[in-house]
């Protein structure tokens, strides 16, 4: 078995129970289909050039049916696709089925980043952690449009719906890291949105949630946290354009907004753009594309982005 966090040659990883019966499922469908192609191909191989036409006089016998070939090819297959339903439908229920006892995270999905929310108001982006040998629970909504959480190493993934929640669970048996990716197709940087999951002792796990996150970190250095978990799929810190103006030099510059107006990059400018994207917008950019924070930064953090930005004169 290969380690946990790296992936052999034809699947990736299997860190849960369930990814190892997906698989084994999908082995017997492979093979099965293997099988089955060799013996019709094969088949229809054989019977054309064995029973080829060799003079134009030549005519078949006359067959009306045989009963036993008949009732063998019918039930044969409906035994096969019988066996695979059932299996099919005890492991896909195995994935659906919430267990009770399950440690909750709130998920929220937004172009283009994930946001994790535990039950004591840690809030994290890009990573998050849990335990191992634990069920765990996703509570999972959008902010914009649909997405979709996928989680390869436990072969398990759910829409990522605005207006309701999905449910999506797992339970962990190896420590290790872990990618989730967004496996629906939602705008230019959907290849972007990604995360890590951190699976670890339920030691670690305690004490990583207690943990200030930023402890010991100076504003300039939360705010690079923070952008680099929220900020970086549309804005760099150059001064090229990407889905958003780069960072670099805006601080202290008169920007020119939509309209026509002109503003100052000030705390309260950056502070706004944060919290109300849309009450200007920058010239040549689109409206509607940032999505708001508020709610979801903490007032150190929001400073902390300050004082990045202003870091990057
Ligand atoms: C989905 C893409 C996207 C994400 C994610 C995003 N932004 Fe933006 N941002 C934009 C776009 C597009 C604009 C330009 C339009 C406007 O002014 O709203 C912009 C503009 C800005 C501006 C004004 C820049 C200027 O030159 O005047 C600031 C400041 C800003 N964003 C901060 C942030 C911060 C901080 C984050 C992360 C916490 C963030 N943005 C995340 C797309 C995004
Ligand atoms: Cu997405």
């Amino acid at each position: 078995m290969t380690p946990a966090s790296t992936a052999s040659h034809f699947m990736p990883p299997q860190a849960s129970e369930v990814a190892h019966s997906v698989d084994v499922l999908y082995g017997f469908l492979l093979i099965a289909s293997f099988i089955s192609c060799v013996l019709v191909i094969g088949g229809l191989i054989y019977f054309a050039v064995k029973y080829r036409r060799t003079s134009p006089d030549q005519k078949s016998a006359y067959i009306s049916h045989n009963t036993t070939l008949e009732f063998l090819w019918s039930f044969i297959p409906f035994v096969i696709f019988m066996v695979v339903f059932v299996w099919g439908w005890v492991v896909y229920s195995g994935l659906r089925t919430m267990p009770e006892d399950a440690l909750e995270i709130a998920v929220q999905g937004q172009k283009w980043s994930w946001t994790f929310t535990y039950k004591n108001g840690r809030s994290v982006g890009a990573e998050f952690w849990v335990p191992v040998g634990q069920n765990v629970r996703l509570v999972m909504s959008s902010s914009d449009v649909i997405h979709s959480f996928y989680l390869p190493a436990f072969r398990t993934k759910q829409d990522v719906v605005p207006g309701r929640y999905t449910n999506l669970w797992f339970r962990a048996e190896k420590e290790g890291d872990y990618q989730v990716f967004c496996a629906e197709y939602c705008g230019d940087q959907h290849s972007g949105m990604k995360a890590k999951l951190h699976v670890v002792s339920r030691e670690q796990f305690d004490e990583w949630l207690g943990n200030d996150p930023y402890k010991g970190l100076s504003a300039v250095e939360v705010g690079q946290k923070v952008y680099q978990s929220r900020c970086i799929a549309c804005h760099n810190l150059t001064e090229a354009k990407n889905v958003g103006p780069g960072y670099k030099g805006i601080w202290d510059k008169m920007e020119k907004l939509e309209g026509g107006a002109e503003v100052k990059v000030d705390e309260n400018y950056i502070r706004e753009s944060i919290l109300d994207p849309n009450a200007k917008i920058v010239l040549g950019f689109p409206k509607g594309v940032m999505p708001t924070f508020a709610g979801q930064l903490s007032e150190a953090e929001i400073m902390g982005m300050i004082e990045f930005i202003k870091s990057l004169k």
